[in-house]
């Protein structure tokens, strides 16, 4: 009796733990059993429990632009941080930062009238139109840099474009010194006009003014991005803080009725606490963004419901930097945001520090709920190891790890 009992009870116990087996074939659903911690998440947290699923995962891939002239990279001609694309006219429009100077940057301490201090250093916002978005034409100079002592006397950069009621809107960082000399600080000011083409009015007014004494936002207020939700004009900013060496990028989101202000900022300032540039866009009832490099929360897609509290819905690489996508509903998305698949971003390393310049190049992806790229959606990079040993070991960490073994010998 005691035989049987004892057989029934290991009969019954092992039947409960076969139940409790996790499948075979990955559920799509929670299953409802226990799970651990990072089962648990990969069905509460992502926005499916695969990849190839998850319309907020995506690889990026990069298509060198035609139509750029870059001084045959000597240094003196940068094109960076362009804004959203967007469409006009029957063409995409871009503006971006570009700097056509004597000289590459050469530094704060080294930086003159002529001479600029940074890449972004006495630069203007300049334009770009294309029929298919690979290969463009620059159209001419949109932001010249207004006379001293305007806001962005020094340089006008980072622009990003706002359509509101007809007539359109540019963002733009004003410098009044050479970046570098303290910081890399700045306000945002802003000038509009009745066609993508121009002319621009400057308001000369900060309309994102820096943060009173020591908030986050006091120094700088850089890449401003701005897009219609909710009926309101959202505008999300990053700003770096904390001071050299610490310095750390977050960012935040300031809220207007009309383009030229007055904008508030968002009490829970910062509401990203990772990513460099801003890069965002309507999906589904709220703004997915991009966190790109910085921050615990680097290499990130994330998504906020209500624009404000942003949670992780992906984990990607290779990501574009100070990304500028082609957000076809950034002005009217009616709480039915339908995602991107492509824009601009830039590339910073194009050469060696002495020739120093940034080039705009293209990107792809399928963060888009009307899109459906098996080819985006895979998670692997097959990189040449070339790629991995240009970002190989430090003179200085060679010598540690010398020393290291010497300690070990002794
Ligand atoms: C960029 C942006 C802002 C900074 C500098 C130029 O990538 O974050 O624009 O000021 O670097």
């Amino acid at each position: 009796m005691k035989f049987h009992i004892l057989t029934i009870a290991c009969l019954v116990s092992f039947l409960t733990q076969a139940q409790d087996l996790f499948p075979f074939q990955l559920p799509k659903e929670k299953p409802a059993q226990q799970l651990s911690a990072a089962m648990e998440r990969n069905y509460s947290q992502y926005l499916a429990p695969r990849p190839e699923h998850n319309e907020l995962f995506s690889k990026f891939k990069y298509t060198k632009l035609k139509g750029f002239d870059y001084n045959d990279d000597d240094g003196t001609i940068s094109r960076r941080d362009p804004s959203k694309v967007i469409f006009e006219n029957g063409k995409y429009y871009v503006w971006y930062t570009k700097r056509e100077t004597v000289s590459p940057p050469r530094g704060a301490k080294l930086s003159t009238d002529v001479i600029p201090s940074s890449d972004w250093d006495l630069a203007e916002i300049w334009y770009a139109t294309s029929e298919d978005g690979f290969t463009w034409k620059e159209e001419g100079v949109a932001i010249p840099r207004p006379e001293k002592p305007n806001v962005g006397w020094r340089s006008v950069s980072t622009a990003d474009i706002l359509k509101w009621k007809g007539k359109y809107y540019l963002y733009y960082q004003g410098f009044m010194e050479a970046s570098g000399k303290r910081g890399d600080d700045c306000p945002v000011t802003v000038s509009y006009a009745d066609s993508p083409n121009g002319p621009w009015t400057p308001t000369h007014k900060i309309v994102i003014p820096n943060g009173q004494e020591n908030a986050w936002d006091q120094y700088s207020i850089h890449d401003p991005y701005p897009l219609v939700y909710k009926g309101k004009i959202y505008l999300y900013y990053k700003s770096d803080f904390d001071g050299n060496p610490n310095l750390v990028r977050m960012q935040g989101l300031a809220m207007a009725d009309d383009p030229l202000g007055p904008f508030e900022k968002h009490p829970l300032n910062p509401v990203l606490n990772s990513g460099h540039e801003t890069t965002l866009f309507p999906f589904k009832e709220g703004i997915a963004a991009l966190a790109i490099r910085d921050g615990n929360e680097h290499n990130t897609i994330q998504y906020a419901k209500d624009g404000v509290n942003f949670e992780i819905k992906a984990i990607t690489s290779f990501m574009p930097a100070a990304a500028g996508p082609y957000v076809p509903d950034a002005f009217n998305s009616n709480g039915n945001g339908r995602g991107i698949t492509w824009g601009l971003s830039h590339f910073i390393n194009v050469t060696t520090w002495n020739k120093n310049h940034s080039a705009l190049t293209r990107f792809d992806c399928d963060l888009s709920l009307d899109v459906n790229d098996p080819e985006m959606k895979k998670t692997g990079l097959y990189l040449k190891p070339d790629i991995y040993y240009s970002q190989g070991l430090s003179a200085k960490q060679r010598k540690r790890i010398e020393e290291e073994n010497k300690k070990l010998k002794k």
